[in-house]
């Protein structure tokens, strides 16, 4: 069976009263994510890999340099549905309970993890992803490059930020920081790090 594009948990414009243009989703959602579910399909049909689930794909060829096609094109649509998912509407503010908690013992306070999280989307080089993950019931700020992600590393993702320069150029031209900034203020899914943490 084919893999699929999930849908966009929100309407196009649903971002533009924070920063974030209808024209942004179009080319993100609409042409980048779904050329990786077409190159998917076209990379696995008739192998092995074809009946298998997204995650499994991606965990079977991770670090197989005769697979790197099948897994940058496997991890860029799991990041990319995962991706919108850490976006809403609604978003921004403070986490709150269990993720709060475990926000500050990890980092000293929700102002630290701001930092590290900005420091590591800012100074990943060239193209790749900013995470919250849950690193064996510890909290760490990571970046991975291109298409690598934290199921390849053995760890669970809790809110991620693609930081590939197709992700801010329509909104804010070169400025990534501006970007990043206006992810934690206004746009950041914490709802979505709860129900992820909890799982
Ligand atoms: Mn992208």
């Amino acid at each position: 069976m084919a893999f699929e594009q999930s849908p966009l948990p929100y309407d196009f414009n649903a971002l533009e009263p924070h920063g974030m243009k209808a024209e942004t989703f179009e080319y993100h959602y609409g042409k980048h994510h779904k050329a990786y579910v077409d190159n998917l399909n076209k990379l696995v049909a008739d192998t092995e890999l074809a009946d298998k689930t997204l995650e499994e794909v991606i965990t079977a060829s991770f670090k197989d340099s005769s697979k790197a096609g099948i897994f940058n094109n496997a991890a860029q649509v799991w990041n990319h549905t995962f991706f919108w998912d850490s976006l809403s509407p609604s978003g921004g503010g403070a986490p709150t309970g269990e993720l709060a908690a475990k926000i500050d013992s990890a980092f000293g306070s929700f102002d630290k993890f701001k930092e590290e999280f900005t420091t590591a989307a800012t100074t990943q080089f060239g193209s790749g992803w900013a995470w919250l993950v849950d690193d064996g019931g510890t909290l760490k700020v990571t970046k991975t490059p291109n298409a690598e992600n934290p199921l390849a590393h053995g760890q669970k993702a809790l809110l991620t930020l693609d930081v590939w320069e197709h992700a801010y150029y329509i909104d804010f031209r070169n400025a990534r920081p501006a970007f990043i900034k206006n992810y934690l203020e206004n746009l950041v899914n914490w709802d979505f790090a709860a129900k992820n943490l909890a799982a």
